[in-house]
């Protein structure tokens, strides 16, 4: 996974949000030869037909409503995004049409399927799925002969319609039968996740995040600087966001609660809203000495603070743990100094591994709670 060039670092508006908050075109004819941003890492989107794969495209990276993918027309070639041009992390999503072949002649599916990072296969859990994990075992065993480092995500889409017992049921049963299809294509030892996902729900965008992080080689460093951070700052819960999409790249090793990211989620969208109302720069919403707070009712505390010009840390905090407010502060800054450097590092050593090591130091010099 590659990184945008965080080159406003030193500037007085690193980590400003611009107004026009959104990612750039959407890539609808895309030129064959192969161009700069086809070696970004790729996520490909399969499935049947109407199993909803432009919907979650649309929904997750364009901020259109759910409601709205109700009139989307099928999709007829190969539509390909850039989730890059002004966003922190850099890929591809290329959206694959239901009804194509892909591993037929006509296409080069070495090229497709060969520089590809993973790739999610949607399944209408509200249609009979018989098909579908018929084209899934064909999809795998091909696209695992070409590239056996590919990831496969299942994504059991459309669970709107389902009762709680209905998509435990439903998953079960697609994970048992999906097994039960690889282990006859001589596959047992291939691995798929499972996912159930809506686009009326926050279920997409976690889903999506766990697809993102395990293309993001930095990851177990991220979350030892979340760690280190939260430990020291007595936090509940951090999540780092990708602020566009609000995919989170990485949180604390402790469980994620739907309700949390939820939250998380909808404090993006009030600070997004406020400040782009009533900021004072017209290009820009945010700043990197501006953060937001909010108190809920409950003695939580919601705490956002902007990392880089793209990603965001949200945390959730006991309203008794921010009376050590500066503590909390002055761990911030630390932690998005060592955020920066690992980033850094990772630009200027493409290709090679992040610098933890230098990470850990910066991190080393977090106040300690107890010391406070
Ligand atoms: N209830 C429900 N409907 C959904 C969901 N996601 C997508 N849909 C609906 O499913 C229908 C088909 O969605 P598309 O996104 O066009 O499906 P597609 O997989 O891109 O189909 P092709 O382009 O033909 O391959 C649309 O009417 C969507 O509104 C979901 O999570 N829940
Ligand atoms: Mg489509």
């Amino acid at each position: 996974m590659a990184f945008a060039d965080d080159d406003g670092a030193s500037t007085s508006f690193v980590g400003s949000f611009p107004k026009g908050f959104g990612y750039g075109p959407e890539d609808q004819d895309p030129d064959p030869a192969m161009s700069e941003s086809e070696s970004k890492p790729r996520i490909l989107l399969m499935g049947l037909r109407r199993s909803g794969k432009s919907s979650i495209q649309k929904v997750v990276f364009h901020k259109v409503s759910p409601n709205e993918t109700l009139f989307l027309e099928s999709t007829n070639k190969i539509v390909k995004e850039d989730v890059s041009n002004s966003s922190f992390v850099q890929f591809q999503i290329w959206d694959l049409p239901g009804h194509l072949n892909f591993f037929d002649s006509a296409f080069d599916s070495e090229h497709i399927f060969g520089g590809c990072g993973a790739l999610i296969f949607v399944i209408d859990a509200q249609d009979d799925y018989v098909d579908a994990l018929a084209k899934l075992r064909q999809t795998v065993s091909k696209a695992n002969k070409i590239n056996p480092k590919l990831k496969f995500e299942v994504f059991i889409h459309k669970v709107d319609g389902l009762s709680d017992d209905h998509k435990i049921e439903t998953q079960r049963d697609i994970h048992q039968r999906a097994y039960d299809d690889l282990a006859d294509a001589g596959l047992e030892n291939l691995h798929l996740s499972f996912y159930l996902t809506s686009i009326y729900d926050h279920s997409i965008f976690e889903a999506f995040s766990k697809v993102v992080q395990k293309l993001i080689p930095q990851l177990p460093t991220l979350e030892n600087l979340l760690n280190i951070f939260i430990s020291n700052s007595g936090i509940e819960k951090a999540f780092l966001f990708e602020v566009v999409s609000k995919i989170y790249i990485a949180t604390d090793s402790s469980p994620v609660d739907m309700q949390s990211y939820e939250l998380c989620c909808d404090m993006i969208d009030v600070v997004i809203d406020v400040s782009c109302i009533y900021g004072t720069r017209d290009d820009l919403t945010f700043d990197d000495s501006s953060y937001a707070i909010i108190k809920m009712n409950n003695g939580t505390i919601l705490y956002l603070r902007e990392v880089t010009k793209y990603l965001a840390l949200v945390c959730i905090l006991r309203e008794d743990s921010f009376e050590r407010q500066g503590l909390i502060d002055y761990n911030f800054l630390c932690f998005r100094e060592a955020i920066q450097e690992v980033f850094e590092v990772r630009q200027k050593m493409q290709g090679s591994q992040p610098n933890s090591e230098n990470a850990t130091n910066l991190v080393n010099g977090l106040a300690e709670k107890s010391q406070s």
